[in-house]
This record gives C-alpha cells, sequence and structure tokens, in this order.
C-alpha cells in the first residue's frame, strides 16, 4: 500500500520550542528516498500551514488552544484525505499534540470502513494530562486524554465523534515519566501501559507480543511514535529527553515486530527538534527506525 508523507512544521503544543523543524530534519535524513527503497510508493504532500506560535502563558490550564485547534483540524483533513485515498499516511511532526487530530482520522476513517483500530503509543510520557491535572498546560502532554474525550470540546470534537477513540484500543510503551495526578487517571481510565520497568523484567520481545496479542486481519494499527521513546543518549534531539528509555537495539525490535504484523495503517513522527540535535542524528536514528518499520530486515525473511 502507498505511503504519503505529510508536515506538520508546528511546535504550539509544546514547552520548548523547535518540533516546528523536525519534518524537514526528516526529510535531510532521506526519509522519501529510504522508504522508497523498500519498493513503497511514497508521496510527500509537503507541509501543512496554521497558526504560528504565540509563546504565551496558559489561559484556564490550556496553552495556545486557538492555534493547536487550528494545527490538528488540518492534520485531521489532511490525514483523512490519504485513508481516502488508500494510502498509508506518515505524519511528520510537530509535537505530539498533534496527534489528536492525526488520530480522531483515522478513527473515524477505521469507524466508517467497519475496521478495528489498535494504537501504539511509543513514548517517554503517557500524554495523558487534562486541564486539572497539567503541570504545565502544554497541549502535546494531553493527547491520549483528549482522543479518550476528556479535554476541551475544541479538540475533543476534531473527529466528529466524541470520544474518538476508546482507552481500549491503546497500549502505551516505553514510559518512563508520567505527572502525579496524571498517575492515577492512567490507573482509573485502565489504560494499558507497558513501562520501562515491565520491559526491564520481562523484555521488549515479550512486552510487544502482548502489545500486539490483539491484531487481527481486520485491525487498522496506528504508531504514534514519540521520538523522546527512546533513550536520551541515542536520541538527543528532543525537548523533554527522559533517560532510561530503550536502547537502540531494543527499539529496532520493536519496530521489526510491528512490521511482522503486516498491519501498520499509519504512523506518526513527533517531537522531533533539530535545535537540540547533534548533526541531525536522532533524525537519522529516527529513519533507520522506521525504516524498519516498514518492513528492512537484515536477512531475506518470510514473515512468521
Ligand atoms: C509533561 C510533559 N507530562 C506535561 N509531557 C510531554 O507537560 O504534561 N513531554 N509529553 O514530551
Ligand atoms: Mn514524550
Ligand atoms: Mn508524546
Ligand atoms: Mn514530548
Amino acid at each position: 500500500q502507498p505511503v504519503s508523507l505529510i508536515g506538520a512544521p508546528t511546535d504550539v503544543g509544546a514547552g520548548t520550542r523547535g518540533s516546528s523543524m523536525g519534518p524537514e530534519a526528516l526529510r535531510v535524513a532521506n526519509i522519501g528516498p529510504v522508504l522508497a527503497s523498500h519498493d513503497l510508493d511514497v508521496a510527500d504532500r509537503g507541509n501543512l500551514s496554521g497558526p504560528p506560535n504565540p509563546n504565551l502563558p496558559p489561559v484556564d490550564g490550556y496553552r495556545h488552544l486557538a492555534e493547536v485547534q487550528a494545527w490538528n483540524i488540518a492534520v485531521h483533513d489532511a490525514v483523512y484525505a490519504e485513508l481516502a485515498l488508500g494510502r498509508r499516511p506518515i505524519l511528520l511532526g510537530g509535537d505530539h499534540c498533534l496527534g489528536i487530530g492525526s488520530i480522531s482520522a483515522v478513527a473515524r476513517y477505521c469507524r466508517e470502513q467497519n475496521r478495528k483500530l489498535r494504537i501504539l503509543w511509543l513514548d517517554a510520557h503517557a500524554d495523558f494530562n487534562t486541564q486539572t491535572l497539567t503541570p504545565s498546560g502544554n497541549l502535546h502532554g494531553m493527547p491520549v486524554a483528549c482522543l479518550c474525550g476528556h479535554g476541551p470540546k475544541e479538540l475533543v470534537e476534531i473527529g466528529g465523534h466524541v470520544p474518538a477513540i476508546s482507552p481500549k484500543w491503546v497500549r502505551q510503551i516505553g514510559i518512563r515519566s508520567v505527572d502525579q495526578g496524571e498517575k492515577r487517571f492512567v490507573h482509573e481510565m485502565d489504560l494499558e501501559v507497558f513501562d520501562m520497568r515491565y520491559i526491564d523484567e520481562m523484555g521488549m520481545r515479550h512486552t510487544m507480543e502482548i502489545a500486539l496479542a490483539t491484531l487481527d486481519a481486520n485491525t487498522h494499527l496506528h504508531v504514534s511514535f514519540d521520538v523522546d521513546f527512546l533513550d536520551a543518549e541515542v536520541a538527543p534531539g528532543v525537548g523533554t529527553t527522559v533517560r532510561g528509555g530503550p536502547t537502540y537495539r531494543e527499539a529496532q525490535l520493536c519496530m521489526e515486530m510491528i512490521a511482522d504484523t503486516g498491519r501498520l495503517g499509519s504512523l506518526d513522527v513527533m517531537e522531533l527538534n533539530p535545535a537540540l540535535d547533534v548533526r541531525n542524528k536522532t533524525a537519522e536514528v529516527a529513519v533507520d527506525l522506521i525504516e524498519s518499520l516498514f518492513g528492512k530486515s537484515t536477512l531475506m525473511r518470510t514473515r512468521p
């Protein structure tokens, strides 16, 4: 199935500026040609546009709500249009607040097509804050809660169905930073979280086997890849590094096991911040991993 690259150059949802340069850094790291080298039809749709970052303090618990809404509507429409063409959208972020637009579009498409949706949320953070729980007001800390119906109507209603998703459809992997109130809410909502402690004890292979266990032939798998998922030494080019993340090899295995399912239907690559990177190495690591996610393997192998 063909893929489409969609750039969303904004950092309106983040506390640290610079993820607005993420799409271009991924292109400089050759994301398009690398995917095309695996016999994929790749179209680069260029960048979306939206309001600039006003860099203001929170209002009623949210920073830049109007700007975040405008960007997410643009992302929703672009992602939905690609799905409707039978293509697999790859959103090049941009900060992770844009997961709201992207995943609400995927959820809308799956609802219309009667397909089962599974979301893998690869991140150091649970991104499950709300207006009252957030310590920062930054909306990139809230997309999963918004998608589950807990957030401002400006964001919760973007996909036309509230809530856009059920928490039961989500598997979070690599989590190691959750705020106090957020922790309680994750527990209350019964989110399925494979945190770093779980990965340390059980290993990435077992983790992915469990996280991918309920896919079937009718499942659309969406991967929302926050680059801060990776250990900070592998991936310094992100706004909120948290040490103790998956190594390069663990992340490769994670991506290869997703590829083996053959169910990947859409992808977000988020929070890459070239202003904090070292000679674009984080973008290059991200492209290596995405290559595996789309089926690169060292040897000839048949899918299990
Ligand atoms: C923190 C940071 N949990 C917040 N969040 C994220 O501000 O809500 N950083 N997503 O990448
Ligand atoms: Mn994160
Ligand atoms: Mn995130
Ligand atoms: Mn982040």
